[in-house]
């Protein structure tokens, strides 16, 4: 085959997958999952990873394999429904790039180049998982993990350190780097609430002991920042605890920003376990309090979604992870999630009934006879 009919089958089979419809299907009332996963590693532009000149390519061989495009903050851009995927190149090293698509559950495509994001300080290892803000600064804010070696863990090759990166932009396409957030203790998972809380900016944090292990940091934090250019958490307090037997016994993290309603603020957040086949990770909810949004008012008992089916499977098995959702005008709510640290994928539902799931689903009552009780009410009331 010439080289111009194998550029021609790349294109058009790319073209297929690119332009591929989705559809909805009924789970449980509470949102529908799409069939197809939104975006893969094979949405990736050609231009990214193959050397289109048959001279120095005779052979058309790929050059750089991205192997993932996973955990994507999301915003509604205009009428566009963007994502800013993390995209990760077969030699492990994730950077963010921009896609978006005209209806939210299809037809992403990724823009020409991927985002050249500025360091600060010593230059970045990885990047990762951007949680994006429309604050009401006038500022879109991403917040992502920096991840650096360790340098002062001598002799051990895989210790590192994690940090909140914070960038902010108008347009999507330049971004100016602030510095790290200052904290004491190692971040991941941070994010900007979108409004000023008491006059300040407000952070969801996840201190961590170490680089992987959140430890006996209780779970979800609170921090509210004076100046987000020189970000430092002065008290920082747990607002969402992780218990023992619960889906998020070993850790949690916020996910992208709460979502604003007329009975609360909707949080959507990802909890770990720990069983025979290593973490597990499903999404779960909670609503906090209009009037302060770092009071829990509700916490429906159990995970919102988990892994399923294909979702299993990838890079990190088990896991299911969002950083992402778009609350649209007429109160759809597009749930950006991605399994096994590989793909990503749209599930949908309604503020109404978001809310609904939160206020009407019971709390964890952290043992089984109380799980028992309950079943039995409800089939009490259905009878
Ligand atoms: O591999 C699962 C996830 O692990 C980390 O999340 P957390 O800090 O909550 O354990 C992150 O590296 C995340 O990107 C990844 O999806």
């Amino acid at each position: 085959m010439s080289f111009e009919a194998k550029l021609h089958e790349l294109r058009q089979q790319q073209e297929q997958l690119l332009s591929r419809r989705n559809s909805p299907e009924y789970v449980n009332g509470v949102y529908e999952r799409w069939t197809n996963p939104v975006i893969t590693s094979a949405h990736a532009p050609l231009e990214w990873r193959y050397d289109l000149n048959e001279r120095t390519n005779p052979y058309l061989m790929e050059r750089i394999g991205i192997h993932a495009t996973f955990n994507s903050g999301a915003i509604k851009w205009g009428d566009r429904y963007v994502l800013v995927v993390r995209v990760e190149a077969d030699d492990r090293k994730s950077f963010f790039a921009v896609a978006e698509s005209p209806n939210g559950t299809d037809n992403f495509r990724f823009r020409p180049r991927p985002i050249t994001m500025p360091e600060y300080g010593e230059p970045a290892t990885n990047v990762y998982d951007m949680r994006l803000t429309r604050h009401e600064d006038g500022w879109i804010y991403g917040l992502f993990c920096v991840e650096r070696k360790d340098h002062s863990a001598e002799g051990d090759l895989s210790a590192a350190t994690a940090a909140c990166g914070i960038a902010r932009t108008k347009d999507l396409e330049h971004w100016d780097r602030l510095p790290d957030l200052q904290s004491s203790t190692q971040q991941r998972n941070v994010c900007l609430h979108p409004e000023f809380v008491n006059g300040k900016y407000a952070l969801y944090t996840r201190p961590q002991d170490g680089f992987i292990h959140a430890g006996n940091c209780g779970g979800i934090g609170w921090a509210l920042i004076d100046d987000i250019t020189s970000a430092r958490i002065e008290t920082e307090k747990i607002i969402n605890l992780r218990h023992y037997h619960t889906i998020s016994e070993v850790k949690n993290g916020e996910g992208p920003h709460p979502i604003r309603t007329d009975k609360g603020w909707l949080h959507l957040a990802h909890g770990v376990r720990g069983c025979a086949s290593g973490l597990r990770y499903v999404l779960y909810m909670y609503m906090t309090s209009l009037e302060d949004p770092s009071e829990v008012i509700a916490e429906p008992s159990g995970f919102l979604m988990a892994p399923e089916g294909n979702e299993y499977i990838g890079d990190v098995m088990n896991v299911l992870f969002s950083n992402g959702w778009i609350a649209d005008e007429d109160g759809r709510v597009f749930i950006y999630y991605a399994s096994s640290d590989t793909r990503m994928h749209v599930a949908t539902s309604t503020v109404d009934r978001l809310t609904d799931y939160c206020l009407n689903t019971e709390p964890d009552g952290f043992r089984t006879g109380l799980t028992v009780e309950r079943i039995c009410r409800l089939i009490d009331r259905n009878n």
